[in-house]
């Protein structure tokens, strides 16, 4: 038997808690248990995670409580699982990263914390080669990551696998590595990092981010509302099949765009949103959150069209996120569109001499002029604390 099968996930961000909602946070725990359930029926001989295993170095009590139980039950079942340290696993100062609190209990193995690593995987069957090196970021990234592959050249007889949490060019405007970068002549490439899956070849091997579980972002919803892990058959030196494998526990997000143009057209937005989001509710189980975006909104509308979105949708979902550009319909339209130019943190941070300042005013203008009085007390006295340490 010279194949194996590894489940390759990666970005779990486990102890998240996305937009404060503790719903959110057990969401995260209950995908990584659908993530373990998969590798138990699939029969997998290995799980790879790249990276984001927790979403701080500090997680919350709860992380470890929802994450230790599904950890014993791959550890009964004798699949390994072997992770690398992502950027939110990794301590800035020189502190314990909580990873090693579950390698102590001996329910996972980090590869690659301090130096690049090559290690040998005992299985049920054969063995496996994990080779690794946690995320490098900052100024001299690429030249540390370079010399650093230097060091993890494929010299195993077993099939092999890369792991790096890391952007590739091509995936991300911001990049480490090129993929021909990446050492030969491993089976698989496992990247993390980028929470949208991605595939590409190097010879007849595949490179893959399975993308984080949840949409942590609205613009990762948006991009790909369907999440994914990713099952790889490999033999020595190459892939010989890998298939992403839709989760079914994620949260629905849903996110619309839309431009506003008369009450009567706006109302049939609101009614088309209101049946998708009851859809996807019944389809799921889980109330989605929804993004609405909003454009060309008039000024004097904004308050109504807020509260008839609330009045509307709020019911029905978990979150609602809305976003309004208004339009001043007192103004001519050739002073709206060259006002809509202008950008008010450069003038502001010409006019203050500051870039803290300049940033304190924008959010103080954006926060005062919130619908309601109360929430714009609030959100003021939120910025106060923010910026001068300031309790009201
Ligand atoms: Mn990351």
């Amino acid at each position: 038997m010279d194949s194996l099968v590894v489940l390759h996930t990666s970005d779990t961000h486990l102890g998240y808690r996305q937009y404060g909602l503790s719903e959110r946070e057990m969401d995260i725990y209950e995908v990584f248990g659908e993530i373990i359930e998969a590798a138990i029926r699939e029969h997998v001989d290995a799980v790879i995670h790249s990276g984001d295993f927790f979403d701080s170095v500090n997680p919350p009590p709860q992380a470890y409580y929802h994450a230790i139980p599904y950890l014993r039950q791959l550890r009964e079942k004798e699949i390994p699982l072997i992770v690398i340290p992502g950027d939110h696993d990794i301590p800035k100062r020189r502190v314990l990263p909580p990873l090693m609190v579950l390698e102590r209990l001996g329910l996972l193995q980090v590869i690659g914390l301090r130096e690049p690593e090559k290690r040998d995987i005992r299985l049920r069957r054969g063995g496996l080669r994990v080779a690794g090196f946690r995320n490098t970021k900052g100024p001299g990234a690429r030249q540390q990551l370079l010399k650093a592959l230097t060091r993890l050249s494929q010299d195993s007889e077993y099939p092999s696998i890369l792991v790096l949490h890391q952007s590739l060019r091509g995936v991300s405007p911001e990049y480490e590595l090129e993929l021909g970068e990446l050492p030969k002549g491993y089976s698989y490439y496992a990247m993390g990092h980028i929470h949208l899956y991605k595939k590409y070849m190097v010879g007849e091997s595949a490179v893959v981010y399975p993308g984080s579980p949840e949409a942590l972002r609205r613009d990762e919803a948006e991009a790909q509302p369907t999440r994914y892990i990713v099952l790889a058959e490999i033999a020595p030196g190459k892939t010989l099949s890998s298939s992403k494998v839709k989760l079914t526990s994620p949260r629905p997000q849903l996110v619309y765009r839309h431009t506003y143009s008369s009450d009567k057209e706006f109302k049939s937005f609101i009614a088309r949103v209101r049946e998708e989001v009851v859809r996807a509710e019944a389809r799921t189980k889980k109330k989605p959150i929804l993004h609405i975006i909003l454009d060309n909104v008039p000024r004097m509308k904004k308050t109504s069209i807020y509260d008839a979105i609330d009045r509307l949708l709020r019911t029905h979902v978990l979150a609602l996120r809305i976003q309004a550009v208004t339009r001043d319909t007192s103004l001519p339209r050739t002073v709206q569109e060259s006002t809509a130019n202008i950008n008010h943190y450069e003038i502001l941070k010409e006019l203050l001499g500051d870039e803290g300042l300049a940033k304190l005013a924008l959010e103080l203008i954006d926060t005062l002029s919130l619908d309601s009085k109360q929430a714009a007390i609030i959100q003021a006295e939120k910025l106060l604390a923010k910026y001068f340490g300031i309790e009201v």
